[in-house]
């Protein structure tokens, strides 16, 4: 249940509450969200104030929940004055024993119970009238699971928490109990969509019996307002239709897409639609036939556009995974501004470029893409990690909301004027229709979701910014905290302290000054290796040597990455002087004994910060001890283990990476601390 276990609250406090006498869903089909709503606010009611209401579709003059689009609550006579709602958005009024929830549409309805709902949860009893909508439309999550054709139960790249909840052996499962509670969750946190599988696409989701298992799962999903979309590979034409080609632009592979878009439509009528990685990583793509990026997206967004309103999200992590780094000019980071520059204006409008918040990778530290500054007549969306592939893999504790916060409140400053990445996704910078958010999540079987309890907050956030990208990382967090664990304060304030030291700690130990993660960059992403960061075709490279380090991203004197940003932004990174110390090693290729704006030397922040981090992480288990006999001891341990590893693996990545720089540099570190172990 995660964060929605309803637990009772206590007595004293239950009794505070005005309990409505009962519950009105104005919709009675049992696949809509507006009925799920009130099955819900059953099941809420009866678990945190221990009372249990009827649920019925009539409506009721005096004490109830009423729950309702804004059409059924004025075809039920209810009076409503303008409710300033847009798509998704909900009403909610707490008066006495009297509550409305009214949805913009269903899906809205439900969104506002689930916040009624947490409000009782934490025993907040406030009486309230506000109008709630969404910062953007597209709040979607992605799932890198893979069907296994053969051998492994639905693997999920990427994935800590055990196989897929969709696949196993080429199929879709059959129980699909935990799909319908993966959707709960989601809804509860105002997200409406989900890509299914891998962004590396097996073409065999689209057989026949597949095709009718994607069916099931947007049934077991749509009474939760989510809906389903999948990943497509490129080259299915040929591998799977027998094609001779894959160009978008022969009459066959159209044809082609035309039957499968149809087919798709016909198992799954409300279909969200498609997410396309193409020339990527090797991968074939449009350019592999000489035609255009946006001849790839259109050639989807055309086979879909008769069936509804679905949509093709296209990545933009499109680079070559086979550089040169004898070129000093070359740069894996340019990639996406390189190949979307100059297609703005060229996509069908049923078509948004889904962006990785950094250039390169999901790093513990990365400056903003600069696509999101250039994409004006497209609609943007930008890619997060819930899945921690480069941030300790949910081993270790990392808070994510801070690192994500860098990126939706930076000012690309475009025009000269005000662009917040969160105004550019939310659509309103650019005034787009479709615009939004997507995070690779990556639940698995495992029954915390996440392999991991307190990674889960990471997922709570996630939705809780997508909705409203201003609300406090801090208060996201308490929230989360007390629907899961219960609002002691000690509970409340360890976790937040923990959570709230973690990515810097993280940031500390693995990888600081913009030097990106320097784990095992070819293999698992896990654990230290910065060793194998430089010398390969992937480029996400540190350019270390005796004496220097960092990338030379300049436009003067290296590969030009920061005269992709708008003047005023290019200007302050092109310059060492008005560069972030946080982003030095990212913009710019110094000695180990630069000067920082701290007054340290770069080498010496690395040795003292990978000490500092580490110190931080060591204080996990110890904070934790605190909330011992406060939370059941299952997640108690299950947390105390995590942490106690973590406390671990950190001087881990201390000494890794302060030995390795050491032996790089011969520098001594000041503190005499490196290189006596
Ligand atoms: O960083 C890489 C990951 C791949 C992933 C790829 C992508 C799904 O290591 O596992 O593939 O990004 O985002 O497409």
């Amino acid at each position: 249940d995660a964060w929605l276990r309803y637990a009772a609250l206590p007595c004293d406090v239950r009794k505070a509450a005005s309990i409505p006498a009962g519950i009105v869903a104005l919709n009675d089909t049992e696949t809509s969200p507006v009925y799920t709503a009130g099955q819900e606010l059953h099941k809420g009611v009866l678990g945190i104030l221990q009372k249990d209401l009827a649920v019925t579709s009539t409506p009721i003059n005096g004490s109830s929940i009423t729950i309702g689009t804004v059409d059924a609550f004025t075809s039920a006579g209810g009076a409503l004055s303008e409710l300033d709602l847009k798509g998704d958005g909900f009403w909610l009024s707490i008066k006495g024993d009297s509550v409305q929830i009214v949805g913009q549409n269903e899906r809205g309805a439900l969104y506002g119970t689930f916040q009624y709902l947490s409000m009782l949860a934490q025993g907040n009893f406030t009486e309230v009238a506000y109008a709630s909508n969404p910062s953007a439309p597209i709040r979607w999550v992605n799932q890198w699971d893979n069907m296994d054709d053969t051998g492994t139960h639905g693997s999920i790249e990427r994935g800590y928490a055990g196989p897929s909840i969709f696949f196993a052996e080429g199929l879709i499962v059959e129980d699909l109990t935990r799909v319908s509670q993966y959707a709960r969750l989601m809804a509860s946190i105002g997200l409406n969509g989900i890509i299914v599988n891998n962004v590396n696409a097996n073409v065999n989701l689209l057989n026949s019996t597949n095709m009718a298992g994607l069916g099931r799962i947007a049934d077991a999903m749509r009474p939760w307002g989510v809906r389903m979309g999948i990943s497509l590979n490129f080259d299915s034409p040929r591998t799977l239709g027998k094609l001779t080609t894959a160009d978008p632009l022969d009459e066959g592979v159209i044809q082609w897409w035309d039957e499968i878009a149809t087919q798709l439509h016909d198992h799954v009528p409300d279909f969200a639609g498609v997410l396309v990685k193409a020339n990527s990583e090797s991968q074939p793509g449009p350019l592999t036939y000489n035609r255009t990026l946006a001849d790839g997206a259109n050639l989807f967004a055309r086979a879909i556009k008769p069936h509804g309103d679905a949509i093709v999200m296209f990545r933009a992590f499109v680079y070559d995974n086979k550089i040169n780094q004898t070129n000093w000019k070359a740069d894996r980071a340019n990639a996406a501004v390189d190949f979307f520059r100059d297609l703005d204006g060229k996509f069908d409008d049923n078509v948004v470029v889904q962006i990785k918040y950094g250039p390169i990778d999901f790093q513990v530290r990365e400056p903003v893409s600069p696509l999101f500054g250039h994409l004006q007549q497209t609609g943007s969306v930008v890619e997060l990690q819930v899945t921690q592939e480069y941030l300790g893999q949910q081993c270790h504790l990392v808070y994510l909301p801070p690192l994500w916060k860098t990126i939706l409140n930076f000012d690309m400053k475009v025009d000269n004027q005000p662009s917040l990445v969160r105004d550019i996704v939310s659509g309103e910078r650019f005034n787009q229709k479709l615009a939004g958010y997507a995070a690779v999540v990556n639940v698995g079987t495992n029954t915390s979701w996440l392999g991991s309890h307190l990674a889960m907050s990471n997922f709570y956030a996630y939705g809780r910014l997508a909705w409203e990208p201003t609300s406090d990382d801090v208060a996201i967090l308490e929230d989360w905290a007390r629907l899961t664990f219960g609002s002691d304060r000690t509970i409340i304030d360890t976790i937040t302290k923990m959570s709230m030291e973690s990515w810097p700690a993280h940031e500390n130990y693995t990888g600081n000054l913009g030097i990106q993660s320097l784990t095992d960059i070819t293999g698992p992403h896990y654990g230290p290796k910065p060793q194998s960061q430089d010398g390969n075709g992937w480029g996400q490279w540190t350019r270390a040597d005796a004496t220097s380090i960092g990338m030379d991203r300049t436009v003067w004197n290296g590969t030009g990455y920061s005269g992709q940003y708008a003047p005023e932004v290019a200007a302050m990174y092109e310059d060492i002087e008005t560069t972030p110390d946080d982003l030095l090693l990212w913009f710019h290729h110094v000695p180990y004994t630069q000067q920082l704006k701290s007054g340290k030397t770069v080498i010496q922040h690395f040795y003292d910060a990978h000490y500092d981090g580490a110190a931080v992480a060591q204080t996990f288990p110890k904070q934790w001890e605190a909330v011992k006999g406060l939370i059941d001891a299952e997640r108690y341990d299950e947390v105390a283990f995590r942490l106690e590893y973590q406390a671990g693996h950190a001087l881990v990545w201390r000494d890794a990476i302060n030995d390795f720089y050491f032996n790089m540099s011969s520098i001594k570190d000041e503190q005499g601390r490196v290189g006596n172990h």
